[in-house]
């Protein structure tokens, strides 16, 4: 029998598959979505909540409340992978859908999920798909909401593989959600909250190859395989190293609200964050000096993948 619904407040930044991890969330028939925070990370904030407006009309869900985020961390995103939105925006199933802003709320980001928070009969869990700013300023703002808090789960993090930050002040040790705001992802550790970390160590099992990307065009006739086909599809044109291909990064971080306990490999782990030059943003491991963490240390890449094309074989009403 089905329990009572999971309430969780999905936090994301705009990027192609935050958009798909909210497409993957609105199929969840157990997940009560409380609310939608975007942070104004890996895309343009305007840009980013069209998007996310239009994906809540596409499953007639405008009745889930939208909240912007007004904090900036100290290490931007590139600015060509902030505007690959813009494409999302420009694609037709998103061009051709009418814009509803009544889920835009007045408060900023940080203050609805405390508001939410402290407002929930339920302990609420907070799903992250960029950085942690919005959930770190809420919790300073309102310490008491920590305890009806059920859970964190967080994709960032490079524990025992190298990251995916390539700068002139950095030695590639970090992944770009802890990078954007090292000093909010040092707080969070700091919080003693129950956070599970979808660390680089198990999205890299799953690239956004060719391969990946003919599986989902082979089921195309169903309609969120042809958009996440055409959303995924944007992100190819990058430069082909490691830092620049896209993975199944959000997607796999929101499947653990799903996905059986065998698909993803979990480990305790005592971390700490680095704050300062060349290795901001670093999660590693800190025996005896850091914060207790559940890592995805690793993935059954078939396990996951057989999950994901099999949630895409849907249309947005059922
Ligand atoms: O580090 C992965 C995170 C995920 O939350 N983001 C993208 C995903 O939304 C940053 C990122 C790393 N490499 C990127 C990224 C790339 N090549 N293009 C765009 N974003
Ligand atoms: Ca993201």
């Amino acid at each position: 029998m089905a329990g009572p619904k999971k309430r969780v407040i999905f936090d994301h930044d705009g990027g192609v598959d935050d958009l798909l991890s909210l497409v993957l969330l609105l199929t969840m028939d157990n997940i009560d979505v409380v609310g939608v925070t975007i942070t104004p990370a890996d895309c343009f904030l305007e840009d980013a909540t069209e998007t996310t407006l239009k994906i809540l009309s596409l499953f007639q869900r405008s009745d889930i409340p939208v909240a912007k985020g007004d904090l900036y961390g100290v290490n931007p995103f590139h600015y060509d992978w902030r505007a690959q939105p813009k494409m999302l925006n420009a694609l037709p199933a998103i061009l051709a859908t009418p814009l509803d802003t009544s889920p835009l709320v007045e408060q900023s980001a940080k203050e609805f999920i405390a508001d939410s928070i402290a407002a929930s009969a339920e302990p609420i869990t907070v799903l992250m798909t960029g950085p942690c700013s919005n959930l770190v300023a809420a919790i300073d703002s309102n310490k008491a909401i920590k305890d009806n808090i059920e859970q964190i789960i967080w994709m960032g993090g490079a524990v025992n593989v190298v990251g995916n930050v390539a700068m002139h002040n950095h030695d590639n040790s970090a992944e770009w959600n802890v990078y954007w705001d090292p000093f909010a992802a040092k707080r969070l550790f700091e919080l003693e909250l129950t956070i599970k970390l979808v660390a680089l160590d198990a999205t890299n099992c799953l690239p956004i190859d060719k391969a990946f990307l003919s599986l989902i065009a082979a089921q195309r006739h169903f309609p969120l395989s042809e958009l996440a086909g055409q959303f995924w599809a944007t992100t190819v044109a990058a430069i082909p190293a490691y830092e620049y291909t896209y993975h199944l990064w959000d997607v796999m971080a929101t499947s653990i609200l799903e996905l059986s306990e065998d698909a993803v490999q979990f480990e305790t782990m005592e971390l700490a964050v680095a704050t300062t030059e060349p290795s901001q943003g670093r999660t590693y491991a800190a025996p005896g000096n850091g914060q207790w963490v559940d890592v995805a240390v690793s993935a059954d890449r078939d396990k996951v993948l057989d999950y994901v094309l099999q949630k895409l074989q849907r249309s947005f009403l059922t």
